[in-house]
């Protein structure tokens, strides 16, 4: 439970967590070092690690150069079951419960479970909710499985709160990566309203006012990912991570 309390007690110091999900394709080198310590000096509370699709090799020496060039948390965001790693610290132990694919809803996680027991690293039980967003994402393809209408906030709701009863201690909202639209305010209410487990909200936020206006309807966590691949927005790194940490105005 170590990461999960360290995700709570974010929480609760700085209003919200901020999460950089990192993905393996388009992150090496140098540039990841370089990219990695730039987060953790900006106030960026944690990274995941991850994506539906992967075509390089370049999972597991990404967790290692977290684990080598920052104190943050690497946490596995895991697209199928071959992104395992006994080097990071967590994986999000996602149950696609938006979907009726009992493959992603439990099989995957079936095979997967012993390997993590063997990895030693921690699961967090998290309840994955594919929000409609415009474009047939990577996850909902991937996944075979059909969002919730974005219009549906309660849809949204109800789900999370059936997840919650199951025994999952996270949920997340997820608009996809790359989105043309964000999951909506109303559905981030709805479900916060319902729930009261923490709520994870990514896809498509591009502005650190948008993560702020997620934060506002009730979002814990906000996840950023695509945007940061372009060099010339990691100046506004810092900003993100103020904009999320309403109790902290100040990032040191
Ligand atoms: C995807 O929620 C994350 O799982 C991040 O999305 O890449 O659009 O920021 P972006």
């Amino acid at each position: 439970m170590k990461i999960y309390n360290h995700l709570l007690n974010t929480i609760e110091e700085k209003g919200a967590a901020y999460l950089v999900l990192l993905d393996p394709d388009s992150l090496s080198g140098d540039k990841a070092s370089k990219f990695l310590r730039h987060c953790e000096k900006s106030g960026v509370d944690g990274f995941l690690v991850g994506g539906s699709l992967m075509m390089s090799t370049n999972f597991e020496p990404l967790i290692k150069k977290v684990k080598v060039s920052t104190k943050l948390p690497a946490i596995i965001f895991p697209g199928s079951i071959n992104q395992i790693s006994p080097v990071a610290d967590a994986i999000l132990f996602l149950s696609v419960v938006s979907g009726r694919n009992a493959d992603h809803l439990i099989g995957k996680h079936v095979i997967a479970s012993p390997l993590i027991k063997k990895a030693g690293i921690e699961p967090i039980s998290t309840a994955y909710i594919l929000v409609e967003s415009g474009i047939t994402t990577t996850a909902v393809y991937m996944s075979g499985s059909m969002p919730v209408p974005r219009n549906k906030p309660e849809i949204a709701a109800v789900t999370a709160l059936a997840a919650e009863y199951l025994g999952m201690k996270l949920i997340y909202l997820e608009a996809g990566s790359g989105a043309d639209l964000t999951v909506s305010d109303e559905m981030i209410e709805a479900v916060a309203n319902t729930c009261t487990v923490p709520v994870i909200v990514g896809g498509g936020i591009r502005s650190p006012l948008v993560a702020r206006e997620k934060v506002n309807a009730g979002a814990n966590i906000i996840v950023t990912g695509n945007f940061f691949e372009d060099e010339n927005n990691w100046e506004m790194i810092r900003e993100f991570a103020s904009a999320v940490h309403f109790k902290s105005p100040i990032e040191v």
